[in-house]
């Protein structure tokens, strides 16, 4: 593979071996329109490394039979090998046991199975569920379906002008109605690195339990759902350099427990008759149906994949490299950063002029460059902000300084075409 020499040379004070890393990752060795890929879309999907792939390919070839059913060598393989992971995702985490693992198909599945089954247990008309101006459509869109179904009210904090969660705010709209607080540990739009800890720790002096959404943290920082007392918590695999269709919801046990199930149909039951049927136990009754098997075997290598590096090394160059890019891209004019969080990680969201966002990444594209370019999936914080649209680079720990060059001169280009 062709390790552009320019793009690694420069990543000095760092004992992580950015070269090696970009190495663990095929895609990152090809060009795209003639140009060596720059890829600053991870908060979108990161790319895989290959052992990921490998380890889904071998699924595959040596292990693919239905789970929790056969007596049969591959079933029972595969369903040992499905079970090591649920495990191995808990010590990530830091679960206080695997049995609070639940596999969904990614952070959006997380967050409707709890709106579906906890929220409407526990949600009544008048109640109240908390969310901050900050999040993804997939942390809004869920709780407005259950205020709808329920009559309880949808309550936002706002954010200030650097985009972070004003936490006097939310401590004033904490009432007695609350039933159900929704945060995101990181914004993807933005960036910003919320206070979740505090944010539980205030929800909790009330009794009012709290969903983190951490689909973009789990990549960038190490996550422990005990420590932050966390009482779910949602993540996606194909942002953590695992596949796409499988991802995390951890819930504690004693929620998880008395919940009621989300979807109905195999594996989730103990006994069926057409006059009752017994769920299964916790987690196993929340995942109906056959799963996301080989996903799970790549979630699994993905976490060995991020286990096996040092999570402050990782957080110490990610947060230079976009201190990095926050000045490069401040030496332009005009561009505007919109997110100026003092706690900021893996993203930079801007506006270059009047250009609109979509050109700049056409011009980007053509230049190799992978941006994502729009609302993020968060248009309530592009209102917030008066923009309609953004370009976003988000990073990943096999991004470089090169890649932040390489950006800035694409923008001037675009610049020159447009301007
Ligand atoms: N929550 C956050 C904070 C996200 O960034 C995303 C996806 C989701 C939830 C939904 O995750 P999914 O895996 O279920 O789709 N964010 C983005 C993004 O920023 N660009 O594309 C997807």
């Amino acid at each position: 593979m062709t390790i552009h020499a320019h793009t690694v040379s420069d990543e000095r004070g760092t004992s992580l071996d950015i070269a090696k890393i970009r190495a663990d990752f095929p895609i990152l060795g090809q060009t795209v329109h003639g140009k060596p890929l720059v890829y600053l879309d991870n908060a979108a999907t990161t790319q895989k490394p290959a052992s990921v792939i490998d380890s889904m390919d071998s699924y595959y070839r040596t292990l693919n039979a239905n789970i929790h059913r056969g007596v049969h060598y591959l079933s029972e393989t595969a369903t040992e090998a499905y079970e090591q992971v649920r495990e191995q995702v808990g010590r990530f985490i830091n679960a206080g046991s695997s049995r609070e693992i639940v596999f969904v198909r990614g952070t959006t599945e997380a967050i409707n199975l709890v709106a579906g089954t906890y929220g409407l247990a526990n949600v009544g008309a008048g109640d109240e569920i908390l969310i901050t101006g900050l999040e993804h459509h997939s942390n809004i869109v869920p709780w407005q379906i259950l205020a709808g179904r329920t009559g309880s009210v949808l309550k936002v904090v706002p954010i200030n002008d650097a985009g972070e969660v004003q936490l006097d705010d939310f401590g004033k709209l904490l009432t007695n109605r609350t039933k159900l607080v929704s945060v995101a540990h990181i914004s993807n739009s933005l960036g910003t690195v919320v206070p979740v800890k505090t944010i539980i720790s205030m929800a909790h002096d009330r009794g009012i339990p709290v969903v983190v959404d951490g689909a973009q943290a789990v990549p960038h920082t190490k996550v422990d759902v005990q420590g932050l007392g966390a009482d779910f918590y949602a993540f996606s695999g194909h942002k953590m350099f695992g596949p796409t269709g499988i991802g995390v919801l951890y819930g504690r046990m004693n929620h998880l427990e008395s919940m009621p199930p989300y979807q109905g149909g195999g594996d989730m039951i103990k006994s069926v008759s057409f006059e009752k049927t017994i769920y299964n136990d916790v987690p196993y009754k929340f995942e109906a149906g056959t799963p996301n098997i080989a996903g799970v075997i790549g979630l699994g290598s993905a976490v060995d994949y991020l286990s096996g590096i040092d999570s402050g090394e990782l957080e110490a160059y990610e947060s230079k490299l976009l201190a990095y890019a926050t000045g490069r891209l401040l030496e332009l004019e005009s561009v505007r950063i919109i997110g100026t969080a003092e706690e900021k990680a893996g993203v930079v969201s801007f506006t270059v002029g009047d250009i609109h966002p979509h050109d700049i990444g056409t011009i980007l594209d053509r230049e190799g460059i992978a941006v994502r370019t729009g609302h993020h999936c968060a248009q309530p914080v592009m209102k917030r902000f008066n923009v309609s649209a953004t370009v976003r680079a988000s990073l990943a720990l096999y991004n470089t300084k090169g890649d932040i060059d390489r950006l800035v001169r694409g923008i001037q280009k675009a610049s020159e075409v447009f301007g």
